[in-house]
């Protein structure tokens, strides 16, 4: 039965495939026209934005600017299926926790406020007044404001961030864990030291303009897949894309434009990648570095020779510090050690070095491949350093680009969701609102995990996702939530950490994106940034699946009421009566949010400013910093540990039918993967060093440095093309083999592409 899970995937990435998965997810939600209809609008001019990535849109210039997996999500939020009274009376919360992840999503949208009812086991319906005067008078009668945990999963649109950080702080904490803590974090660390702010520098001219794409650790193919139509420009005008992946990725490969009429008839499709690297997990700061020296050998070598330095030499004593020290520091790194930590051949990365060298604009992608690593911020570093070597930053057609995930993560962050504060941005909001906010830093999603766990009685509210699948070291992760006295989830649909809950626990249901949102003043439109800081406007479009839902600025502004009452500075009530009010004060809060109104009613809204990308830096020495980082010795050492011991790495990433923790469907088609989520993938040689074969069952044991086990059981073996020593599996069925304590130096952001693992045989059990 096993050998037909697994099937060679030979098609391109989109093509036909596409379409039929697009057709297949619409009508698998029940209301077809509806569905087609409500895709017709995503990301269109006077549409909604669409909930599926944070990739921009290029100016809204197709009527079909959506792709596979953007529909999935739509057609997931507009499905015509609803979870009422009807599935709590039928199920107590044990019974529902007997569940999986993709069944719970499967009930559909929910549709009213229910408390949990600790005598019956039970959800049952609530009033949304019941409920706010509830959870107002838990979270006042706390010991202290810190003792209460906001979460926020970054769906949340701009309006609805900017208010929540309002209430938060009046309230009186910065505890604001978001899933950026588990995501890109590492990105905006390094950034802002490096380059002064940490967002990505590029827009989609760039890529219309650039000469060279280097993609490190992402999957397009599956999490973006809009971008492949960028790639797929890039690489007709003959722009080279260089890989970087442990996994060989088929939207990386090859890519059929499912909107491109004729190329879908011809059956043609275009290569993406010119050069595909796969090195080792956690092997892309040496692959850099090695990079790096190369640069600077051959530039000394053509200086020597009387020619003319490789390096932009002008840009780097006008705009950069450190460039000797990381001189230094790229000179002391053998060949030998950058070979060995990247898993890639010295000529390998000599040849990547060299399309580096001959082109004239160049833009650096990355994903969660590099930010979920213990060396996270060093490697972007790198990547950056590599960058500034000849001044690929500020210029048309080259820059860094992190390419988020969620649809508004970066706005969320923006509008002061962030649980270390600047105190800029403190001293602004207490200047416009007049009230006192905390000064000290609150807890990110490590942190909030284990005070949680450490000091029961703690109150955790989230704004959206799914923090009990998404988090590291899920049973870990189930104490803390249990341990709380109180837990709310503001939600569009039924999910795991509803059901792992406090004493007392709300589900508060509330609109999704592609749904008509009217207040006192009539229909609202909310904002979001994409991973390009463009800003514009989502407007819904589909009647609300059910009366009761509120929006999430409303359910926030009537639990500020409730909870803040006679002492809040703010009007909650009028400002949330028109959205207009609500934009209006983020503009007094943010300079580049001026005439906010105004400038993102503009067709395509507007651009944020960018400071790196005006060469302007803010950063330590007021210039781009260079920043040299030595492969530790710990790294080296480990390697060669790991082979002796039959450890091998494990990665964790998503199949083509999930978003995040929200599983659409069991097949992962450019993998070659169906009907199975509960699979590992294993190279071919490394089967046979254990005498395993491919189908066989196997558990995953994580080795982490205190002492404890964790294991995930049975996986079926899929052999893929993946290095020796190197493993994938899927979040979040893997989530628990990740130790609370193992995460990014700096950001804290959990290494789950780096759980050290040993396998054996997975024994049967015994039927019945
Ligand atoms: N359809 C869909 N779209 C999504 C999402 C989704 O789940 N589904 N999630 C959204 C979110 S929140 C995010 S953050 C993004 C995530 O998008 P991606 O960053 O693409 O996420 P992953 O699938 O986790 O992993 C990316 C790649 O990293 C590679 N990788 C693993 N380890 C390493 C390594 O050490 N080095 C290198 N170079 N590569 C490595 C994996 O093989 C994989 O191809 O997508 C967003 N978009
Ligand atoms: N092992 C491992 N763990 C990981 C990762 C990994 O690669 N490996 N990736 C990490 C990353 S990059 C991220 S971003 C996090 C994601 O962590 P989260 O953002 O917490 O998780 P999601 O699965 O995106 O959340 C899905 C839920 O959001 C709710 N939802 C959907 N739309 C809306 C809406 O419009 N409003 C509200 N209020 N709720 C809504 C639904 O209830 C849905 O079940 O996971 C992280 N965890
Ligand atoms: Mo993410």
């Amino acid at each position: 039965m096993s050998k037909s899970v697994v099937k060679v995937y030979k098609r391109p990435a989109g093509g036909w495939g596409a379409l039929k998965s697009v057709a297949s997810q619409i009508m698998g939600q029940g209301n077809p026209a509806k569905g087609v209809m409500t895709l017709l609008s995503a990301n269109q001019p006077d549409g909604f934005d669409c909930p599926g990535c944070a990739w921009p849109d290029a100016n809204h210039r197709s009527t079909f600017e959506f792709c596979e997996n953007g529909a999935k999500a739509v057609a997931a939020e507009s499905t015509s299926r609803r979870v009422t009274n009807n599935l709590f009376e039928r199920f107590t919360v044990t019974e529902l926790n007997a569940q999986t992840d993709y069944w719970l999503e499967d009930q559909g949208r929910l549709t009213e406020p229910m408390r949990y009812d600790a005598d019956s086991d039970r959800y049952v319906p609530v009033s949304w007044d019941a409920a706010f005067d509830d959870i107002g008078a838990q979270l006042r009668a706390l010991p202290s404001p810190d003792d209460a945990i906001f979460y926020t999963s970054g769906r949340t649109s701009n309006e609805a961030a900017f208010l929540y950080q309002l209430f938060v702080r009046e309230f009186g904490t910065n505890n604001f864990p978001d899933c950026s803590n588990m995501c890109h974090e590492p990105s905006g660390t390094a950034m802002r030291e490096s380059v002064g702010i940490g967002k990505g520098t590029v827009t989609l001219q760039d890529f219309e303009q650039t000469d060279a794409i280097f993609i490190f650790g992402q999957n397009p193919g599956t999490n973006h897949p809009r971008m492949l139509g960028e790639l797929r420009a890039a690489a007709k005008r003959g722009a080279v894309i260089i890989s970087f992946n442990p996994l060989r990725e088929r939207g990386l490969e090859k890519f059929q434009n499912p909107q491109d009429i004729r190329e879908m008839l011809a059956g043609e499709a275009t290569d993406i990648s010119t050069s595909y690297y796969q090195l080792t997990i956690g092997g892309d700061l040496a692959a850099v570095k090695g990079m790096i020296k190369h640069v600077l050998e051959q530039d000394a070598l053509a200086v020597a020779q009387g020619q003319a330095s490789l390096l932009d030499h002008a840009f780097i004593a006008e705009h950069t510090s450190g460039f000797e020290a990381l001189q230094q520091d790229v000179a002391q790194e053998s060949w030998e050690t950058l070979s060995a930590q990247s898993g890639l051949s010295e000529a390998q990365i000599r040849a990547a070095a060299a399309s580096y060298l001959k082109a004239e604009r160049v833009i650096a992608c990355w994903g969660m491949g590099i930010t979920q690593h213990q060396y996270s911020v060093a490697t972007i570093q790198m990547i950056t350093n590599l960058l500034l070597l000849r001044g690929h930053i500020g210029r048309p057609g080259a820059g860094l680009c992190p390419v988020r995930g969620h649809s508004n993560v970066q706005g969320d962050r923006t509008m002061g969701i962030h649980e270390k504060p600047a105190p800029a941005l403190l001293k602004k909001i207490e200047q416009v609102f007049g009230f006192a906010v905390p000064r000290h830093n609150g807890y990110d999603t490590v942190g909030a995990i284990e005070a949680m766990r450490d000091q029961p009685g703690k109150v955790f509210f989230a704004m959206g996702g799914n923090f009990a699948a998404a988090t590291p070291d899920t049973a870990e992760t189930y104490r803390a939530l249990k341990n709380c006295a109180l837990t709310v989830h503001v939600t569009t649909k039924l999910n795991r950490s509803h059901l792992i809950h406090g004493k007392s626990a709300y589900i508060l249901p509330c609109l999704g994106r592609t749904e008509i949102d009217v207040q006192e003043s009539g229909p609202q439109a909310v904002t979001v940034e994409d991973s390009m800081s463009m800003v514009h406007l989502s407007t819904g479009m589909n009647a609300p699946a059910s009366e009761q839902l509120l929006s999430e600025p409303m359910i926030i502004a009537r639990l500020a009421v409730a909870t803040l009452g006679e002492r809040s500075k703010i009007n909650w009530l009028h400002m949330v009566a028109d959205y207009d009010r609500i934009r209006d004060a983020i503009a007094n809060v943010f300079e580049d949010f001026a005439d906010f109104n105004q400038r993102v009613r503009l067709p395509g809204g507007f651009h944020l400013r960018n400071s790196a990308r005006l060469r302007e830096w803010r950063t330590a020495t007021g210039k781009a910093r260079f920043m040299p980082f030595a492969i530790p010795q710990s790294m080296t050492q480990k390697l060669s540990e790991q082979y002796a011991e039959n450890l091998f790495t494990l990665a964790t990433v998503r199949s083509h039918d999930q978003y995040n923790t929200t599983i659409y469907g069991m097949n992962d088609r450019y993998r070659g993967v169906f009907g199975e989520r509960r699979v590992l993938f294993i190279c071919a040689d490394d089967l046979k060093m254990l005498n395993m074969q491919a189908g066989e069952w196997v558990d995953i044991q994580s080795v982490g440095e205190d002492n404890v086990t964790r294991e995930a059981q049975r996986f079926l073996l899929v052999e893929y093309a993946i290095p020796r020593g190197c493993l994938a599996a899927y979040f979040p069925e893997t989530n628990g083999l990740v130790p609370l304590g193992s995460f990014a130096d700096r950001a804290r952001t959990p290494t789950s592409k780096a759980i050290p693992v040993r396998l054996r045989k997975h024994l049967a059990m015994k039927a019945g």
